[in-house]
């Protein structure tokens, strides 16, 4: 069962069953791989124009809603988590651009990220700066008109093959200002070293990178807005995030209940299906609940955006519901199918679990999306 809020959402679900099963297909065949980036479901996912879905349309993107965005985030989870990651992490890593770059950047960057030709990484983290996130060690110091980065990120979805970067680090001046700012690197700058991180869980396709920046020189027009606002745009930047995980939690949710229920219906134990006996039928109840509350929220958070009022608690409530939900979904979804879910041979059950676990973590822990809810709640 789907939620609409809005007849906007069909069309997007509609155009998912046709594609949807064969990302599913394609998905199945790089999880047994070791890890590496799945340029073909990019592709295939940016030429049918969701890679820029929600990007200016005068910039080559599709201009599609808040709320259209969170349902293909949903949908393309539901056939394959790793995939909903592959279109969303672009549509991240520019939003900063797309609020707060000049016209100039805008231009440069943006059409050929919308487009898929260039694969753009949002680089924030750091191994000393993770839920943390103000706590940025790399530094540019400048020397005439150029920038000198040095440091770390880690945990940078697509930073392994980004072409370009938007880099949050520290800007050291004569005058000694040093708040976090945000600078576009490119990624065959010399001095700037990438690595794919090995031996995921899950979403093993949608690649993790590390990144080393040694004396990396970006002209001082790389400056992305204004000097020491970087922490208030990656901060905004994952409000939106957010409303992505919560909708891609409630595709996993949804697809762990569906899967849950048409097995429930066909296994045979104490001759009769499953489906008869109590303890699945309150497990179904539960996770069906689950399914209806997360998509709600999300699609909530998704209209206050729309809107253009304050989303940030709608959001971090969303994606701390929804990706608690979906946890609970994936669990329950193994335990009815047992040993058929186990293993990844008999159905999608190990490989969705094993995807699911990154949503309580990535974008914000859950116990940051309780920071970020309680301080909502107790300010002023
Ligand atoms: N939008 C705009 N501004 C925001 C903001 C938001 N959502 N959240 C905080 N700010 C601003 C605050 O208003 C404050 O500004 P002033 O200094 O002008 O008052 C400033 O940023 C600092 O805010 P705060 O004191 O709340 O920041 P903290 O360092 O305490 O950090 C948390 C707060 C923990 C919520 C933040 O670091 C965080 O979200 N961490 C997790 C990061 C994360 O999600 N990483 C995922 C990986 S990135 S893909």
């Amino acid at each position: 069962m789907v939620y609409n809020v809005s007849d906007a959402q069909q069309p997007v679900r509609d155009m998912m069953k046709e594609i949807g099963p064969k990302l599913e297909e394609m998905g199945r065949v790089h999880d047994r791989q070791p890890d590496a980036f799945a340029h073909d479901i990019f592709q295939f996912i940016a030429g049918k124009g969701l890679v820029g879905y929600t990007m200016p349309k005068e910039l080559g993107g599709g201009g599609r809603t808040g709320l259209e965005y969170a349902t293909l985030i949903e949908e393309i989870a539901y056939y394959d988590a790793p995939s909903s990651l592959l279109a969303a992490v672009s549509q991240l890593a520019c939003d900063p651009i797309i609020h707060h770059a000049n016209d100039e950047q805008k231009k440069k960057y943006i059409p050929p990220s919308a487009s898929g030709k260039w694969i753009p990484a949002f680089a924030l983290t750091e191994p000393n700066a993770g839920s943390d996130a103000a706590n940025q060690s790399t530094v540019a110091t400048v020397d005439g008109d150029h920038f000198v980065i040095n440091g770390e990120k880690i945990f940078i979805m697509h930073g392994d093959v980004c072409d370009f970067a938007v880099v949050f680090c520290k800007i050291q001046e004569g005058d000694s200002r040093d708040k976090v700012s945000a600078i576009l690197v490119p990624g065959d700058a010399p001095g700037f070293k990438k690595a794919t991180l090995m031996q995921k869980m899950g979403m093993k396709y949608a690649t993790t990178g590390r990144l080393w920046f040694s004396n990396v020189r970006v002209p001082k027009s790389n400056l992305m807005g204004e000097v020491g606002k970087g922490f208030k745009y990656a901060m905004q930047t994952l409000d939106g995030a957010r409303i992505g995980i919560a909708a891609q939690s409630t595709g996993m949710a949804r697809r762990a209940l569906d899967e849950s229920i048409k097995y429930a219906k066909t296994r045979q134990a104490f001759g009769a299906p499953i489906a008869k006996l109590q303890a699945i039928q309150w497990m179904i109840a539960d996770m069906a609940t689950k399914v209806a509350a997360a998509s709600l929220m999300t699609y909530k958070a998704a209209q206050l955006q729309d809107a253009g009022t304050k989303f940030g608690l709608e959001a971090a409530q969303a994606k701390l519901f929804a990706s608690e939900a979906a946890n609970f979904c994936c669990d329950r979804a193994m335990q009815i199918h047992g040993g058929y879910g186990y293993i990844g041979e008999f159905s999608m059950i190990e490989k969705l679990y094993r995807d699911q676990r990154v949503s309580e973590i990535y974008e914000g822990t859950s116990e940051v999306q309780r920071l970020v809810i309680a301080a909502n709640y107790l300010r002023g």
